[in-house]
């Protein structure tokens, strides 16, 4: 390790520009920038524990929506930059794009490649507190936001109240940083746990060792007694691999893990395979999620296909007259965690979640090629069962084929059928035309009447669709249900899936607020992301959320969309109102439908993330997968479906 100096920080530029326009570093002023204010901090302390200075990371939600992230690593240095004349630490908080991380002398790699670094934290936030425990001393900065004393309509960022300040003595050795996002840049200044929790957990995970600690002081009734959590994984994606799977049955106990590095990355994977039928890869690149996959997540794709066709060959489990299989044969019931660590990251794809560095699919490659070859020697048990399970897959997919060939030819004639259930639109710019799907005929039948004919088709569906869970593409495209899904898109699906073709901009599910319709929710979701990811990943997917509540008096009528807005339309209507609970769409007429749920004007929709979706995905796997256990005490736990509305079965969902 060179010896890290003040100089070697490079200096890019000042705070302001980052109030000005806080989109072009954070993305957004939402929920979403709001935390990543957090993650530049975190990522900073996580560099410090990767590299191996720190062991231990404790993050608190303080009671004033402030946060604390401390580390016990090095302590940022304190001594004074030559040019800027001013300490290390002042130039990393209020310098943009200051720190080691952009020098690769001094972090090898480093996970804020794609962050902007803490600047940016100050920049955002009312105020920002360092302390520095180095060298036996505790040294102290504080940074406000404030307006210009000249101009005040003018907001000075992240400004030093002093320069860094050399306090008493200490033993610690670390860094301990708050902040406070301020409320003139965020609609809403409070992290939310659920977030947080998330993706201190994942970095747990993807840090082997590391010890997470998160607190919440906002969330007790008794103020002494805050929430924490404690992560640390000595299995590291392993033990990732053993969560996602906890639901499902492995075809072998013991995950399979390696670990090794050539000159462009350093590469980790696990991997263990279950008797489900879907295939969970989930990639990061220096601890960032890629769900778009990319250079990486190919390569080690390829590996696993060349190196378990080579095993079947040795074994004698593919004959010479046997073809290879193919690689999606080989990922059926997989469940694979990559984690890559590379310098110069470049990101592509929509969403820019996607590996572009074309170097990394070789790299990958070879690395995973080495680790796996030499791992299924020593457990030909294991390779043994993975290659079996994958000419089963082999076989299905010939299968599928000639169904799908089947139904291709039968379309015309089938189509026919579809249609009839299908009232489609007449407006022909797919942009802004929309496709509810309707829970039941006489809600759907209502919807119809209801709808603004021009962008706004119903595709009602009868019955409960089939539970993609247990079934094979093959049987998915049988079943009438999402037959006609599928031809309403226009899209085809799996492999086939084209965005390109979509017919609608929004697809609005509308269930019934009861058990039965969020099971119907979930069953749909779980088919999205399974077969049409790409609808989620470009938010083309919406839920409908009609109102619980129907109150009137006389010839006013007020809907409450849950029991909070009940007491208060209840307030507002006055005296005797007569209540109304909905217990299904089908009971509203035509016109309620449309004031509700269908006009763009006043209705409610919730646009389903990827991540509502993969939720969604573990509970129907939870519900109907095999495991009968886990369905159960999942069952028992949520079983009053009335309760609250936040610890029902919905929220879920
Ligand atoms: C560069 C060099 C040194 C420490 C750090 C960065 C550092 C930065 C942060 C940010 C949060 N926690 C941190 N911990 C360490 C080492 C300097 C030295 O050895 O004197």
């Amino acid at each position: 390790m060179a010896e890290y100096k003040a100089k070697d920080i490079q200096v890019l530029g000042g705070l302001d520009a980052v109030r000005m326009r806080p989109g072009m570093y954070i993305g957004t002023t939402s929920s979403r920038g709001l935390h990543h204010l957090l993650w530049e901090i975190v990522d900073n302390a996580v560099d410090e524990g990767s590299n191996g200075y720190a062991t231990r990371i404790e993050i608190t939600l303080n009671e004033d929506n402030s946060v604390t992230v401390e580390d016990n690593g090095r302590g940022i240095p304190v001594d004074i930059h030559p040019d800027l004349k001013v300490s290390a630490v002042e130039v990393v908080y209020t310098q943009l794009h200051a720190g080691g991380k952009f020098n690769t002398n001094n972090y090898a790699y480093s996970g804020g490649l794609h962050g902007v670094g803490a600047s940016v934290t100050n920049a955002l936030s009312e105020f920002l507190e360092v302390e520095v425990y180095k060298n036996g001393y505790v040294y102290y900065q504080k940074f406000t936001s404030h307006p210009d004393s000249n101009n005040p309509s003018k907001i000075i960022s992240g400004d030093p109240v002093e320069p860094l300040k050399k306090m008493g003595k200490t033993d610690k050795n670390g860094t301990r940083v708050t902040f406070l996002p301020d409320t003139r840049v965020f609609g809403s200044v409070a992290m939310n746990y659920e977030v947080v929790n998330k993706r201190i957990n994942e970095l747990a995970f993807l840090n082997n060792g590391l010890e997470f600690i998160l607190n919440d002081k906002r969330q007790s009734d008794d103020l002494s007694q805050s929430l924490k959590k404690i992560y640390k994984y000595d299995g590291g994606i392993a033990d990732f691999v053993k969560d996602i799977n906890q639901n499902k049955i492995p075809l072998h106990l013991k995950v399979l893990f390696g670990e090794g590095q050539n000159e462009v990355m350093k590469l980790s994977f696990a991997l263990q395979y279950t008797n489900s039928y879907s295939e969970t890869v989930v990639s990061y690149v220096n601890n960032i999620p890629t769900p778009e996959g990319g250079m990486h997540e190919t390569g080690v794709k390829n590996a696993i296909t060349k190196v378990f066709n080579a095993y079947a060959r040795k074994r004698g489990l593919l004959k010479d007259k046997d073809d290879n299989l193919l690689g999606e044969d080989y990922r059926e019931g997989i469940s694979c965690i990559i984690s890559v660590r590379m310098s110069n990251v470049q990101f592509e794809g929509q969403t820019k979640t996607k590996l572009g560095n074309a170097e990394a699919r070789p790299a990958a490659e070879q690395i995973v090629t080495d680790l796996l070859t030499d791992m299924l020697e020593k457990e030909k048990d294991i390779g043994d069962i993975i290659i079996k399970k994958s000419i089963a897959s082999a076989n299905a997919r010939e299968a599928s084929r000639k169904a799908k060939e089947l139904t291709r030819a039968k379309n015309t004639i089938l189509n026919s059928n579809l249609v009839g259930k299908l009232a489609s639109c007449t407006g022909k710019d797919y942009s802004k035309n929309e496709l509810f799907i309707v829970e039941g005929d006489s809600a759907g039948g209502s919807a119809k009447q209801a709808r603004d004919k021009k962008y706004q088709a119903i595709l009602p569906l009868r019955g409960k669709p089939l539970n993609v869970e247990r079934s094979r593409l093959d049987k998915v495209l049988e079943n009438e249900e999402f037959r006609s899904i599928i031809t309403a898109l226009d899209t085809s699906i799996g492999d086939d899936f084209d965005l390109q073709s979509l017919k609608y901009d929004k697809i609005i599910i509308l269930s019934d607020a009861d058990q039965d319709g969020a099971h119907i929710r979930a069953i749909l979701l779980t088919f999205f992301f399974r077969y049409m990811k790409e609808l989620l990943m470009n938010g083309h997917v919406y839920i409908g959320m009609p109102p619980l509540y129907k109150v009137s008096k006389k010839d006013k009528v007020m809907y409450a969309y849950d029991d909070r807005e009940l007491t208060n339309v209840m307030n507002e209507i006055g005296r005797s109102p007569e209540l109304q609970r909905y217990k299904g769409l089908g009971e509203m007429n035509a016109t309620q439908l449309w004031d509700t749920t269908m006009n763009p004007e006043s209705r409610v929709l919730m646009r389903v993330t990827i991540d509502d979706a993969a939720e969604a995905e573990k509970m129907v796997t939870m519900l109907m997968g095999d495991k009968v256990d886990a369905r159960r005490s999942f069952i028992i736990e949520h079983a009053d479906f009335n309760k609250d509305k936040d610890e029902t079965f919905e929220s879920y969902v």
